[in-house]
């Protein structure tokens, strides 16, 4: 067990810890085979950031909410972020979607199209000036770009017009920007996705310069992918820009973060502590759908998880177990793992919320406060947001 001192080190760090929740999430979402309606759902972006301030009220850990464009395209976004402000939230990363208009079938970037490149450079220098009026920080770039054939198109042709326009971008942003580029497996492309992994994403990254990060979604691997080993060596390398968080099962399924594996998650979160991760610099991101769930108290649940599996990697025990490691006690280094992983951490949370004058149990507090009726009753009429797939 950690001495006081540790003890008061630990809940500093919890209680300084901050994840961003997701605008679409509060939104309806689904599977390509249906999309769910639930009642209550936000039908304007502000409606989103009224949902997301009741889970930063109920948790004290999620100042932040990130914005999709164009699924959250407003008029006005100095007026969104002082709305934001009013709720004690601010606006997170923008992330970009050059992925739902007819022109991007066969990609946006990576178009073999000049004038379709075109349109999505466009948009993605649109999101940097939604930045500077956001006042967000960071850039976040989803392609969706790839082949689904052999011989569709040119496979390295395609690196150099992803490489043209990441530069571009990058040259565009301000003081205090980032260019985080995210990377997955496959889907919508089956054949070749143009950033399929985090060694494509650093690369372009690399070249570019240190404000060009890679986002680490935890569903876009292979099954059985070591994902903690490549959080270790971005994190080495300067180069891990932030986390999108949600859990899978197969492929991408968006599920609640540390619901398919919550021992993953630890060992993520340990290689975060130890790599100096746990700050600022990088971006604790939710990417989820709550498809079949109730939105709001997913999403809470969703950054308890986070919490936890960040309380039980500050509780290892490292001298111990850099001790059993340098003496190659293979099975003392695993069980100072293990038994951080094994402690339960909800009384410790329970007093990190006490402290930050919070309601020690958050899914109840929400119960008790009565938003979920509330929503019901008054959003009535008009068009639900949704992710429009
Ligand atoms: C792609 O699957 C992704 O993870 C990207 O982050 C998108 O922007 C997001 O999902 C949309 O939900
Ligand atoms: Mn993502």
């Amino acid at each position: 067990m950690p001495s006081r001192a540790d003890v008061q080190a630990v809940k500093a760090a919890l209680s300084a810890q901050a994840v961003e929740t997701a605008s679409w999430a509060y939104a309806n979402s689904g599977t390509r085979f249906k999309v769910f309606a639930q009642p209550g759902v936000p039908r304007t972006p502000r409606e989103k950031l009224d949902d997301a301030a009741q889970v930063h009220r109920c948790t004290g850990a999620a100042p932040t909410v990130a914005l999709h464009i164009p699924w959250d395209k407003v008029d006005d976004y100095a007026a969104l972020a002082k709305h934001a402000e009013e709720r004690g939230l601010r606006l997170g990363a923008i992330n970009s979607n050059v992925f739902q208009d007819d022109d991007y079938r066969l990609g946006s970037v990576c178009h073999p199209d000049a004038a379709v490149r075109r349109k999505a450079l466009d948009h993605l220098l649109e999101c940097v000036d939604i930045m500077d009026a956001t006042g967000s920080r960071d850039l976040k770039l989803w392609f969706a770009d790839g082949t689904n054939y052999p011989g569709q198109d040119d496979i390295r042709a395609r690196q150099d017009r992803l490489a043209e326009a990441l530069a571009v971008v990058y040259e565009r942003l301000g003081e205090g920007q980032r260019m985080l580029l995210e990377y997955k497996l496959f889907e919508p492309a089956f054949y070749a996705t143009d950033v399929p992994d985090w060694g494509t994403a650093y690369a372009h990254c690399l070249r570019l310069g240190d404000g060009a990060q890679v986002v680490v979604d935890t569903g876009h691997h292979a099954p059985g992918t070591n994902i903690e080993f490549i959080v270790a060596l971005l994190l080495r390398e300067g180069r891990l820009g932030g986390f999108d968080f949600n859990s899978r099962f197969y492929a991408d399924d968006d599920l609640m973060v540390g619901a398919a594996d919550p021992f993953q998650l630890f060992r993520i979160m340990y290689e975060v502590v130890r790599g100096g991760g746990l700050g600022p610099k990088t971006a604790f991101m939710l990417d989820q759908c709550h498809n079949i769930e109730p939105k709001i108290p997913a999403i809470i649940r969703s950054v308890m998880n986070v919490q936890e599996a960040t309380a039980k990697a500050l509780l290892v025990d490292r001298p111990a177990l850099e001790a059993a490691q340098l003496s190659g006690d293979v099975l003392a280094a695993n069980a100072a793992l293990m038994d951080a992983y094994a402690t339960d951490v909800r009384p410790l949370l329970a007093e990190v919320r006490e402290e930050q004058g919070i309601d020690p149990d958050p899914i109840a507090a929400y119960r008790r406060s009565g938003w979920a009726q509330k929503i019901v009753e008054e959003r009535v009429g008009g068009a639900q947001a949704g992710w429009g797939a």
